[in-house]
């Protein structure tokens, strides 16, 4: 009986997953989460596979949006570049949907934070590489 019960539990996760087996945002540059101290000029977004790309939004964390320019092709494409306008250090958060060729719609977003160059901040942080987004609001 317990084994049974097993074998249903791991069914149903193979089902879950195959749900979710859409495509989807394979990588992007600035990556998620990631910590920059220099502002990136460009925004890339590679998906799993080519899509239109039907809305993308850029904010930081005052609400103030990015102004982004959308591509004017209409044609499917898996891979997206953007020029950024020069950033100033803040916590930002892109957010893109899509429609793949099988007709559905898919959003997501991630986040990126740029941090002061740090010349003019009179007691730097201590150095720490891989602190979550959440904690950034700590040590500001
Ligand atoms: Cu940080």
């Amino acid at each position: 009986m317990k084994l049974f019960n097993n074998v249903l539990v791991v069914a149903s996760l193979l089902l879950s997953a195959s749900a979710f087996a859409h495509v989807g945002l394979g990588s992007s540059m600035p990556a998620n989460g990631a910590m920059l101290s220099q502002a990136p000029t460009t925004l890339e977004l590679t998906f799993t596979a080519p899509v239109r790309l039907v809305k993308l939004t850029m904010q930081d964390d005052k609400q103030q949006s990015v102004p982004l320019t959308l591509p004017a092709s209409t044609s499917s494409q898996a891979a997206f570049s953007f020029a950024l306008p020069s950033l100033s250090a803040a916590n930002y958060t892109v957010n893109w949907m899509i429609m793949g060729d099988d007709g559905h719609k898919m959003k997501g977003n991630f986040s990126f934070m740029l941090h002061d160059s740090g010349m003019n901040s009179r007691s730097a942080p201590p150095m720490k590489m891989e602190h979550e987004i959440s904690e950034h609001t700590a040590h500001q």
